[in-house]
């Protein structure tokens, strides 16, 4: 026998030591994985910072804080720092004034009084004559947030020297909407099956649970709304409460309530079978009419048996009457009286409802894009206080590129939640890299001129603008079962940068690719650069790849993956691409100018003008609002015709030079991350190619030009 088992063992030793020499990195660590840094100066700095860690109080939060500061500052410094009782030396002490007795004495009550319950200071301060680093709140998970600012901190190798730093979230909700379903699928998810576990609950409890947790701790997010907004009632049935009582119990330590979306159809009884929306539920009556006492009295009763089991429930999130779900108009009353019934049942609790806006009846206006508005301005000052109305960034859905949806900035009375999509349903899904920091930064900086020039709908949504008394932003998630939680790497940078915008909105899409990149792939400062700038411009070439120049909804039906110009039978127009793009001999475009459908007047002055005006409308919006010729000259001198073939090519260059540049780094990038970003690098420029010329093949039907010479 030639190979004997000991030549067999020798063989698999070189094999495992040779793999362990390059790091595997599977991404399930997400941005904590506290490798030790490689930056000897920083090395240097933080060993001498502090030699032990010191945080006093016991809270569950507070033991959460040991186990990472500790776990982080460990790894980061490949030490083994004590956490001690007392100060002895140099150290990093955390904890709030209520709880220590060493933060008391410190007399910050005055700084901390501004920072509300989840703000935090983080000071370089001499406690007894020894230089410490002092992380302290109001509350305990002030200090949470506090400690993942200085992981991140120390992950960036940014010095502590005189620190001196004061956080807190400009906006008070911060969501994730998972639209997961009961049987495990998700809607519009990319990464697997559901997080949720729905058949092992509540006896199994999957320790991604806690990972899920601490991921959104460590970004700020402060609640989850576990299920699809197309809400199977069931949910509400007391087997399920306890379920989801079970996660409430997990998240609520790092600071996440948890909400759930209702069927606004669960009072009726599953035997009441009638036509259309009025389908039956999870209860007994014959109606859900929201003014029906009987169906008021059954929300109340439902209201208490969630807070009995989930005693800091945070509320219900409603898809009414908006592509087949129920809804009050179902019983000829408004989305006002619908909202008002859940918010007077949640109001005790001090619950809150966040009513969708996502409507777009046929029968309201012809143009889709101009539909919400219309229902949703005249009932401005109609809710109650704790009711939001929460709408996409732009009146379609979820574009690669939309203008604001005209609404923001036209209910001053009504405290308007931004709803963001994380996960890529129309962006390439998990496969495309589109980093869309940038993306919501352009959101975030569109001027409404609501109270005239400075009017952005940052300040709509923090607030600052109609002073709303409650502020709210909710990201729909990509997370799902896979191993790296969002099925793309990179997908893991759009989850990271939601968060950090929704604590605070005046951060850079840049500065936050650069936190990531340096806390999850590297800090050497080459490659660093190197894959920001790939980031930075992967949405302008995702929307230049799919639809240039304000083209939208020309996808591939239902999937949403791939072009389908052509799609033009449906049971609804509006969902067809011709309906959007309105391709013809003459020119391409949707023309909702005032002498097309209107829309522009939704804006504010000078908005409205600005985008009624061909000669003013910024190109990056020109065939949303207007039908052109196709020898329009564009601002470049080239016509229409020609502009719009040169941006397909650029997307597509660009994404050959993603594709490059990445090849070009795998010497600096861990094995396993390097393998899997190429290999979806590969299928991007192939289907980005496809976008491209199906998209171009199928106008030039139209324009009867020659493709110009790229
Ligand atoms: C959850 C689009 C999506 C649907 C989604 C809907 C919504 O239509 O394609 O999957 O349903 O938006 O936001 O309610």
């Amino acid at each position: 026998m030639k190979y004997s088992l000991q030549n067999k063992f020798l063989v698999l030793c070189a094999v495992v030591s040779v793999c362990s020499m390059v790091r595997a990195d599977d991404g399930y660590n997400l941005w904590m994985s506290y490798r030790k840094l490689d930056n000897a100066k920083a090395l240097k700095e933080y060993k001498q910072a502090f030699s032990s860690i010191l945080i006093q109080g016991d809270s569950e939060t507070l033991r959460i804080i040991r186990e990472e500061v500790k776990k982080g500052l460990d790894g980061l410094l490949g030490a083994d720092l004590p956490l001690s009782g007392t100060l002895t030396g140099k150290a990093l002490v955390i904890g709030t004034p209520k709880q220590s007795r060493l933060i008391r004495e410190l007399n910050l009550s005055g700084e901390l009084a501004t920072l509300g319950c989840e703000g935090y200071l983080i000071k370089s301060i001499n406690i007894k004559s020894i230089p410490s680093v002092v992380i302290t709140a109001n509350e305990d998970i002030g200090l949470l947030y506090g400690s993942f600012h200085l992981l991140r901190l120390m992950q960036n190798g940014q010095s502590l020297i005189n620190l001196n730093i004061r956080s807190k979230p400009r906006i008070q909700y911060r969501l994730l909407n998972h639209w997961d379903n009961l049987n495990g699928s998700v809607e519009r998810g990319y990464a697997g099956k559901s997080l949720w576990k729905w058949d092992e609950l509540p006896g199994t409890i999957s320790p991604r649970y806690k990972d899920y947790a601490r991921a959104n701790a460590s970004i700020g997010i402060n609640g989850t709304v576990l299920n699809n907004v197309n809400a199977n009632p069931n949910i509400l049935k007391t087997e399920c409460l306890k379920k989801v009582a079970e996660l409430a119990d997990i998240f609520r330590p790092y600071g996440i309530r948890v909400f759930l979306s209702i069927n606004f159809s669960s009072p009726i009884s599953a035997r009441f079978r009638v036509s259309g929306n009025r389908r039956g539920g999870i209860g007994d009556l014959k109606t859900s009419d929201p003014l029906n006492p009987e169906v008021r009295e059954w929300w109340k009763k439902k209201v208490k048996e969630v807070y009995q089991h989930i005693p800091d429930f945070g509320g219900f999130l409603v898809k009414a009457n908006s592509e087949g779900m129920p809804g009050p108009q179902d019983w000829d009353r408004t989305h006002a009286d619908g909202a008002n019934m859940l918010a007077e049942a949640l109001e005790p609790y001090n619950g809150i409802v966040m009513w969708r806006a996502f409507v777009y009846d046929a029968d309201v206006d012809p143009d889709r894009a101009k539909r919400a508005y219309k229902e949703f301005v005249p009932l401005d000052g109609q809710f109650r206080s704790n009711v939001f109305v929460q709408a996409k960034n732009g009146p379609i859905d979820f574009q690669p590129r939309e203008p604001v949806q005209p609404f923001f900035g036209s209910m001053p009375k009504t405290p308007l939640m931004l709803e963001l999509q994380i996960t890529q349903e129309y962006l390439g899904h998990s496969t495309h890299l589109v980093y869309l920091g940038p993306m919501w930064k352009e959101y975030f900086q569109f001027d409404t001129y609501a109270k005239g020039r400075g009017s952005a709908l940052s300040s709509v949504i923090d607030g600052t603008l109609h002073n709303y008394q409650m502020t709210g932003i909710a990201g729909v998630t990509n997370i799902g079962d896979d191993r790296n939680w969002c099925g793309h790497f990179f997908a893991q940078a759009n989850w990271f940068a939601f968060g950090r915008l929704a604590w605070d909105h005046t951060l850079t899409a840049e500065q936050i690719a650069d936190e990531w990149l340096r806390m999850t792939i590297t800090n050497n400062d080459s490659v660093v650069e190197k894959i920001k700038s790939m980031m930075m411009g992967s949405w302008e070439a995702c929307i230049n790849y799919m639809t240039p120049l304000g083209l939208h909804h020309i996808m591939q039906a239902g999937f949403h993956y791939g072009p389908q110009p052509d799609y033009a039978r449906s049971s609804r127009r509006d969902w067809t691409s011709v309906y959007y793009h309105r391709a013809d001999d003459i020119g391409l475009g949707f023309d909702r100018s005032s002498s097309g459908s209107d829309s522009t007047s939704q804006y504010f002055s000078p908005l409205r003008e600005r985008f009624d005006n061909i000669k003013t409308c910024p190109e990056k919006y020109l065939l949303w609002f207007h039908h052109i010729r196709w020898d329009y000259k564009m601002k470049s001198g080239r016509t229409l015709w020609d502009e719009i073939c040169r941006k397909y090519y650029e997307g597509t260059s660009y994404v050959d030079r993603m594709y490059d540049t990445w090849q070009s780094l795998e010497t600096s990038i861990d094995p396993e991350i390097f393998a899997h970003v190429r290999s979806k690098l590969q299928k991007q420029k192939v289907d980005s190619a496809l976008w491209r010329d199906t998209c171009i093949d199928y106008f030039r039907k139209f324009s009867k030009k020659p493709v110009p010479d790229s």
